[in-house]
C-alpha cells in the first residue's frame, strides 16, 4: 500500500481556521439561541460595491456574447488587468521601483499564490517567519518538507522571529537565515503592526546581507492612512533584488469569495546562480495553475478606475471605523490592545491565559467569536485576535462595552480581564 506522504503526518492537528468554525458550530449546537458576533475569521461581511460590481456583471455578460466569450486565458492574467496593478498599486507610489506588467502575475488570491510559491525553493530552504504570522507561511512550508514535525513549541527547522510587545512587533533581525526564505506581511496579520520605512529598509538590508529572499505579503496594504508608512516592499531601495510581493483584492474590495490577487516577481530578482526567479515563476504559473477567473479579472479592472477606487476606500474605511469602535470598545474595559488604526485586526494581551481558553470564555460568555493567538505561532499565547471584519450594527448595541455585543452576560463579568 502506497505510504502516506511524510510531510502530511508533520503537521500539528486541523489547520486553525476551520477548528474555529468547528468551535463555533459546536457551542451553537449547545446554544441554539446564541446570536454569534463574529470576530474571528478575517473574512469580509459587507456587500460588493455598486461600481465593481457592474464590472462583475458586465464581465460575465461578455462570456454569453459571440465576440466576448473567452475560454482559456493567458496563465499570467490579463494585460489589462496587470498594467493597471502595476500603474495603481506601484509606479503612482512615492520612492516605488517601477513594475512592469509581465513583473505582475494574477491569481486566484494570495494564499493560494503563497502555497504555489514554495514551489520554487523546495524542501531544502530554511525558513523565517514573524511570530504570530498568518499559518499558511508555515504550514505550507511543513507541507512542502521544508519544516520537520512540530516539537511542542513550534515547528522544526521554522526560524520563529519573536515580534512582542518588547520589540514593538519587529522583529530582531540578526536571527535571519543564511540564504534563506523569510516571510514577512505589513500590515501584519495578526498584530495589526505596519512596518516604518526605516524598519523595512534594515530588513531588506538583513535579508541581501544574509542571501536570502524576502516573502513580502501586502495583502492589507489599502489599510494604510499613515502616509509615511510603506505599502509596497517596492518602495524600498534594494528590495528588487532580494523580494517577491503577494497581494490580494480580497481585503481591499470584498474579493474574498471572487477570489483574485496578485503577485509580483522583480525581472531584477535572480538565484546564486544567476537564473531568472521570474521566468521559474511564470513556468510554475503557466504549469499548475490556469489562470485566474476571468469574470473576476473584469471586476479587477473596475476597481482599478477611479470610481472604484473611490469604493475601496469606502469599503476599508468602514472596516477601519469597526477597528477603532472595538479598539476603544476593549481599551475601556482595561484590556491591553495594539493594532486597528491601518490595519483591520487587533491584537489584545491577556496575560496569564491561554488564548484557546479565553477563546472560549468570551464565545461562551460573550457569544463573540475572536482567534486565539496561539493559533498564529508560540509568541501568540495569551492574545486574542479581533477581527474588524463585521457589521456595524453588531458592534454597535451600545459601542460602549462589549457587553452591548450581545444580550447575555459580558466581559466585565469576567474578571480579570
Ligand atoms: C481564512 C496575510 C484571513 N480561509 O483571500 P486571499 O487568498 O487572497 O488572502 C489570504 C490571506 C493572505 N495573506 C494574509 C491573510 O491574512 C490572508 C487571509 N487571512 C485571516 O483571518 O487570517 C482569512 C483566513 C482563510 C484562509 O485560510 O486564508
Amino acid at each position: 500500500m502506497l505510504a502516506r506522504n511524510r510531510a502530511l503526518a508533520n503537521l500539528k492537528a486541523g489547520y486553525l481556521f476551520p477548528e474555529i468554525a468547528k468551535r463555533r458550530r459546536d457551542f451553537l449546537s449547545k446554544h441554539p439561541e446564541a446570536k454569534i458576533i463574529s470576530l474571528g475569521i478575517g473574512n469580509t461581511t459587507e456587500p460588493i460595491t455598486p461600481h465593481i460590481d457592474e464590472g462583475l456583471v458586465q464581465g460575465a455578460r461578455r462570456l454569453a456574447t459571440k465576440e466576448g466569450y473567452t475560454g482559456y486565458g493567458d496563465e499570467q492574467g490579463m494585460t489589462a488587468l496587470r498594467e493597471k496593478i502595476a500603474q495603481v498599486f506601484y509606479n503612482s507610489l512615492k520612492d516605488c521601483r517601477q513594475i512592469s506588467a509581465d513583473e505582475v502575475f494574477i491569481s486566484d488570491g494570495a494564499k493560494c499564490d503563497i502555497g504555489r510559491l514554495q514551489l520554487l525553493f523546495g524542501a531544502s530552504v530554511p525558513v523565517a517567519v514573524q511570530d504570530p504570522s498568518y499559518p499558511v507561511y508555515v504550514d505550507g512550508s511543513v507541507l512542502i518538507g521544508a519544516a520537520g514535525p512540530w516539537n511542542g513549541t513550534g515547528y522544526e527547522k521554522i526560524q520563529y522571529l519573536p515580534c512582542t510587545a518588547e520589540n514593538n512587533y519587529f522583529p530582531d533581525l540578526n536571527r535571519l537565515p543564511t540564504n534563506g526564505l523569510v516571510y514577512f506581511c505589513s500590515p501584519n496579520n495578526p498584530t495589526g503592526a505596519v512596518a516604518t520605512k526605516d524598519q523595512l529598509t534594515a530588513l531588506v538590508q538583513a535579508v541581501k546581507q544574509t542571501g536570502s529572499i524576502l516573502m513580502f505579503d501586502a495583502a492589507y496594504a489599502e489599510y494604510i492612512r499613515s502616509p509615511d508608512l510603506p505599502k509596497s516592499i517596492f518602495q524600498i531601495p534594494g528590495a528588487d533584488t532580494c523580494a517577491i510581493e503577494v497581494n490580494s483584492f480580497s481585503k481591499p474590495i470584498g474579493f474574498t469569495g471572487v477570489r483574485l490577487g496578485w503577485t509580483v516577481v522583480p525581472k531584477t530578482l535572480v538565484y546564486e546562480g544567476g537564473e531568472s526567479v521570474n521566468a521559474d515563476w511564470n513556468r510554475i504559473c503557466t504549469t499548475v495553475f490556469n489562470g485566474a477567473s476571468n469574470i473576476a479579472q473584469y471586476g479587477g479592472l473596475a476597481a482599478l478606475d477611479s470610481e472604484g477606487l473611490k469604493e475601496m476606500r469606502q469599503l476599508t474605511d468602514y472596516y477601519l471605523e469597526n477597528a477603532r469602535l472595538i479598539r476603544h470598545t476593549l481599551q475601556n474595559l482595561g484590556i491591553t490592545c495594539v493594532g486597528g488604526d491601518n490595519a483591520p485586526y487587533i491584537w489584545a494581551q491577556f496575560p496569564g491565559k491561554t488564548s484557546w481558553d479565553v477563546f472560549e470564555t468570551i464565545l461562551e460568555t460573550c457569544w463573540v467569536v475572536t482567534t486565539p493567538g496561539s493559533g498564529f505561532g508560540p509568541a501568540g499565547e495569551s492574545f486574542i485576535r479581533f477581527s474588524a471584519f463585521g457589521h456595524r450594527e453588531e458592534l454597535q448595541k451600545p459601542a460602549s462595552g462589549l457587553n452591548g455585543w450581545h444580550s447575555r452576560p459580558s466581559f466585565d463579568i469576567v474578571p480579570p480581564f
